[in-house]
């Protein structure tokens, strides 16, 4: 990539994350990153006003689904009249540390890589912050692709950066838990330069929605394995 300064934007999903989202912002690399984008997920605490408090840009998904907020976001940077080298999701539950965030984009600034994924299984995870189903979840789900399209992946990590350009090509669709895997597996499938950095997880700040409760946890990982075997 020449000396142009990368353009980096950040897509962040919330639902109900006022505890929390003012800390990812806050430990975001702001030399880094030209907007930070908060997809309000049909939130009904001050998640909105505390993001904004906070200088981030505030966009609002009324349909429910992680997958869903993301793609809103991308709606957003769709509409810019210059868009972005890279893009970085990271969730809004403080279990991700935003300051990892150089260390991710840096093989994509330096025309290296594609797809960077921030691997809890090669990182350092506080004990409690990953259940021992989600962990097994993300396993079964990496040996697959790896089994089916011979790409090595070890997590589906919510803390990733793509290049745009690839972003587009990908043309994501996943509306709910699918998201992350879709991205991984349609990259497989496109065959970009794909690549993990070890990250540090911690347990999110308020209650477990969807890894901590048996409700979340099937249906995250029926629609994971589901959408695998469909993009075959
Ligand atoms: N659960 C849930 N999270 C959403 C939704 N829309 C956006 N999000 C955000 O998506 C990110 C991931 O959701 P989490 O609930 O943290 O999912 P998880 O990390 O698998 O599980 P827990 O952290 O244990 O709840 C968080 O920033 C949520 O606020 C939604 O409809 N449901
Ligand atoms: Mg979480």
């Amino acid at each position: 990539m020449s000396e142009k300064k990368a353009i980096i934007d950040v897509v962040i999903p919330a639902f109900n994350e006022e505890n929390s989202v003012d800390k990812v912002i806050e430990d975001i690399p702001k030399s880094l990153v030209r907007e930070i984008i908060i997809c309000n997920n049909a939130s009904t605490d001050r998640t909105a006003q505390v993001a904004r408090a906070k200088g981030a840009t505030v966009v609002l998904q009324p349909e429910r689904g992680y997958g869903n907020a993301c793609l809103k976001g991308l709606e957003h940077i769709a509409q810019k009249a210059i868009l972005p080298d890279v893009v970085v999701f990271l969730d809004a539950d403080y279990s991700d540390y935003p300051e990892e965030m150089t260390g991710l984009v840096a093989p994509i600034l330096q025309g290296e890589k594609d797809l960077m994924i921030g691997s809890r299984a090669l990182g350092n995870l506080e004990p409690g912050s990953m259940t021992p189903q989600q962990i097994f979840g993300n396993w079964l789900a990496t040996t697959l692709i790896y089994f089916f399209y011979n790409y090595k992946f070890t997590d589906l990590g919510p803390f990733r950066a793509i290049r745009y350009s690839e972003l587009l090509d990908i043309n994501m669709q996943d509306k709910t838990y699918g998201w992350t895997v879709e991205m991984q597996v349609k990259a497989a499938k496109l065959k970009l330069r794909c690549g993990e950095i070890p990250v540090q997880y911690r347990k999110r700040v308020g209650h477990s929605k969807i890894s901590g409760t048996i409700k979340g946890t099937i249906l995250a990982g029926h629609k994971i394995l589901w959408t695998i075997f469909k993009l075959l």
